[in-house]
């Protein structure tokens, strides 16, 4: 899954997807990369960002959907159901809820709605917040416990099981050790039965185990590193920048496992 944000602020690409032509083609050169979706967000969720109004994140991403329609697969990064609703209609397969369907009452019932597939993530707090002090005693139990609740919420709303992957949430409400720690354990998310996907791609706690204690991204390397060794321990969704770089590992990984 390759990120496309068309936001000013997001951590990594913030301001370089903005406009829509550039969008478009970043979306287009993922595909050719290959990328089997391309992830659009018009919502920075990076740690300490405010939300923006719905009329905002439309503006921001339709255009580019309109204009990927039938051309690249692509998934909504939303947390309004208004705009995964507009996002499905204008071709969107998947909506990439961070909320897992927390963020409005209405989201569950427009996602079942659409038949559109679904990403259920788990987030400690709120992106404005989920950093200052991230608490579990058992990170990925409790992880694991948050995510079969919203996968029964998913289901009762009437969203088809089988339409549904869980994803821990790297980088939202947890530290260092703790996302580590979940990629580690990931058997535990697996146990759910569902699709793990893992957003590692470029994020701060890559920057800080290779020594910085202030780092605000991670370097490719590191984003490989941690998409490799997610991808051998199960996960098979990963949300990442650097498409063509994590095809290539990960071609290679699977070539090793035997898969
Ligand atoms: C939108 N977004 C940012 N990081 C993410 C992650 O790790 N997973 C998912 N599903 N979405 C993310």
């Amino acid at each position: 899954m390759g990120v496309v944000n068309v936001t000013p602020d997001s951590f990594s690409d913030g301001g370089v997807h903005l406009d829509p032509d550039r969008a478009v083609a970043a979306a287009h050169e993922m595909a050719a990369a290959g990328a089997a979706i391309v992830d659009v967000g018009g919502e920075s969720t990076r740690p300490g960002s405010d939300g923006v109004s719905l009329d905002e994140e439309l503006a921001r991403v339709l255009p580019v959907l309109e204009r990927l329609a039938g051309r690249v697969p692509v998934s909504i990064d939303t947390a309004k159901p208004e705009v995964a609703r507009r996002a499905v209609e204008a071709g969107a397969e998947l909506v990439n809820d961070v909320t897992a369907l927390r963020g409005h009452p209405d989201m569950a019932e427009v996602v079942a709605g659409t038949d559109a597939y679904v990403c259920l993530m788990h987030m400690q707090g709120e992106p404005r917040t989920m950093q200052v002090s991230p608490r579990y005693d058992d990170v990925a139990s409790e992880v694991a416990a948050f995510l079969e609740e919203r996968l029964a919420v998913a289901v009762a709303a009437g969203i088809r099981e089988e339409r549904i992957c869980l994803d821990p949430g790297i980088g939202f409400g947890k530290t260092v050790e703790q996302n580590f720690e979940l990629i580690r354990r990931l058997d535990v998310l697996l146990a759910l039965g569902r699709p793990v996907a893992i957003g590692f791609s470029r994020k701060s706690s890559l920057g800080r185990i290779l020594g910085d204690p202030e780092a605000r991204t991670g370097p490719l390397s590191a984003s490989l590193a941690a998409a490799v060794t997610a991808y051998e321990r199960g996960a098979t969704i990963l949300r990442v920048h650097d498409v063509r770089a994590h095809v290539e590992a990960l071609t290679v990984a699977r070539a090793v496992v035997g898969a």
